[in-house]
């Protein structure tokens, strides 16, 4: 029995765990956390976000706040109304869809002065990272294909089997 019950938890395991391994949780300005003076161009210049991907802006709370901008309002430091700031001090974007978004403290003149502002560009969910070299995007999507259709027909016969251990 303990070993079905192994069986169990691993076909569990294996349906779940994909969804957890690929979605990442960026903190801005990784220790810095969200501040003014910290280069978030450089910040974000090495990184990947994908759809369902988080950032965490963390600050203490009442010091900064973090509004969802476009474009112009990024490089002008357009400040939205103060009541649509997330303002908590540890606040969670989850990235829903791709693109390029935009963020900035609207507190004083930190994004103006203190260039407190965050450009990046979401790119559609990470279903692998075995990202070829995106010169080949055609075969790299099929390739991902056969990968996830195979994956899920293990973890089908994988449930198929615990079920008739069980019966
Ligand atoms: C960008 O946002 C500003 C206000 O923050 C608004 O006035 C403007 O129309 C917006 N631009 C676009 C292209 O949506
Ligand atoms: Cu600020």
């Amino acid at each position: 029995m303990a070993s079905m019950n192994l069986f169990i938890v691993l076909a569990v395991v294996s349906v779940v765990f994909p969804t957890v391994v690929l979605a990442t949780e960026f903190k801005v300005g990784d220790d810095s956390g969200w501040t003014i003076k910290f280069d978030y161009v450089a910040w974000a210049k090495d990184k990947e976000f994908h759809v369902g991907d988080k950032l965490v802006f963390s600050y203490p709370p009442g010091a900064h706040n973090v509004h969802k901008v476009n474009g112009t309002g990024f490089k002008d430091c357009i400040v939205p109304p103060q009541n649509e700031a997330l303002s908590t001090g540890n606040d969670v974007i989850t990235l829903a869809t791709s693109g390029n978004k935009w963020y900035l403290c609207g507190v004083g003149q930190h994004c103006t002065i203190g260039g407190q502002k965050l450009a990046i560009t979401v790119l559609p969910a990470a279903d692998v990272k075995l990202d070829a070299p995106s010169s080949a995007p055609a075969s790299t999507s099929s390739a991902i294909g056969v990968v996830k259709i195979g994956y899920q027909t293990f973890v089908v016969v994988l449930m198929a089997i615990t079920m008739i251990v069980l019966v």
